[in-house]
């Protein structure tokens, strides 16, 4: 019975995974809402869609909000298509998925594309578990990776968290930073200066450009020596200057990553979150479906009357389905 019922929804959905795969982007665009509000189905569709994957270079595209990060898009999505390459982009609101507030200026300044029947734009919330960013985000990567697309932009604002996380999910990271806003501050923040393979410091028509240029150069002597070194461009993406260096210096870190144990090393890593990202996903509602079980006893009674405490019920609710 399970089965049959179930029949309805499989027979469509695997039309529409056929179609996304021969690069439908209506197709795309519907798996990609199901996968982003984790419907029932959002599973099937990634382990149908996980083979096709592993073609696309994955490219982060971070920096503080107004760097001016969807400009420079809008001029790289140009170069990249130049080669002939299909491209997807998805850009991060952390705000919310629903507003349409930063969809509709992410859109308007890549304007140029957004009606490209060749570009596939999407803006996504970054509700969920991968840190800032949501599991969502790969996902939706993954599926336009399967989905034949050569190149996959991330556009993630930098604040905080999923200026990090985008090396969990990017091959190259792309770090945007501007003269006069206190970025040269920023990029001392720990952490910040090891996710970069390319830095791009873009309104280069504003004073203080060449000062971060030297100031990030002089960061990189700094460090340790590394087999990439990450290449420093000034750009001004608003009329497309230095667009093509950073976008020769990105397809280089790829061409990098290609020949070289790094590159290895980083998909070996992704590999690696990519199952614990799952797992702890899986537990988690494990766990909050024994919870939800338990809860309708006297427990919380025993909780406020301290009969118990949280701890241990936590601890007995683990024990029940995992085995220590
Ligand atoms: N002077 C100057 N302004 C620029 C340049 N590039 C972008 N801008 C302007 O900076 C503003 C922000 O640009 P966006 O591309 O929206 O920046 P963003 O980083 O995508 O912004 P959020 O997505 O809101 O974080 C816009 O008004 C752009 O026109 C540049 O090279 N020079
Ligand atoms: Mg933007």
């Amino acid at each position: 019975m399970i089965v049959n019922s179930y029949e309805g929804i499989v027979g469509p959905l695997d039309r529409t995974i056929e179609k996304a795969l021969k690069g439908d982007h209506r197709s795309i665009a519907r798996l990609i809402t199901m996968v982003e509000s984790e419907s029932v189905s959002s599973r099937d569709i990634m382990k149908k869609i996980y083979p096709h994957t592993g073609n696309a270079h994955l490219i982060g595209v971070t920096g503080s909000p107004g760097a001016g990060k969807s400009t420079f898009l809008d001029k790289l999505i140009t170069r990249i298509m130049e080669n002939g390459k299909s491209i997807g982009v998805i850009a991060v609101d952390p705000s919310s998925p629903f507003t349409g507030g930063a969809v509709l200026g992410d859109r308007l300044r890549m304007q140029n594309h957004s009606l490209d029947p060749d570009v596939f734009i999407r803006s996504m919330g970054t509700r969920g578990s991968l840190g800032g960013l949501s599991r969502g985000t790969y996902e939706a990567a993954l599926i336009l990776d399967a989905c034949g697309k050569d190149v996959v932009l991330i556009e993630t604002v930098g604040v905080g968290q999923s200026e990090i996380d985008i090396i969990k999910i990017a091959d190259t990271v792309a770090l945007l930073l501007v003269p006069g806003m206190g970025d040269d501050i920023q990029i001392m923040k720990a952490g910040i200066m090891e996710i970069a393979d390319v830095f791009i410091v873009n309104k280069a028509d504003r004073d203080g450009t060449e000062r971060i240029v030297r100031e990030v150069n002089i960061m990189l002597d700094l460090q340790e020596e590394k087999p990439w070194r990450p290449p420093v461009i000034p750009t001004i993406a608003e009329n497309g200057e230095g667009v093509e260096r950073a976008a020769e210096a990105i397809t280089g870190h790829w061409q990098f990553l290609q020949n070289t144990s790094e590159g290895k090393r980083r998909k070996y890593q992704r590999l690696r979150i990519e199952v614990e990202e799952i797992l702890k996903r899986e537990i988690a509602r494990i766990a909050e479906k024994a919870w939800d079980r338990q809860i309708e006893t006297d427990i919380l009674d025993e909780l406020f009357a301290r009969k118990k405490d949280p701890y241990s019920v936590a601890e007995n609710l683990l024990s029940e389905f995992i085995v220590r």
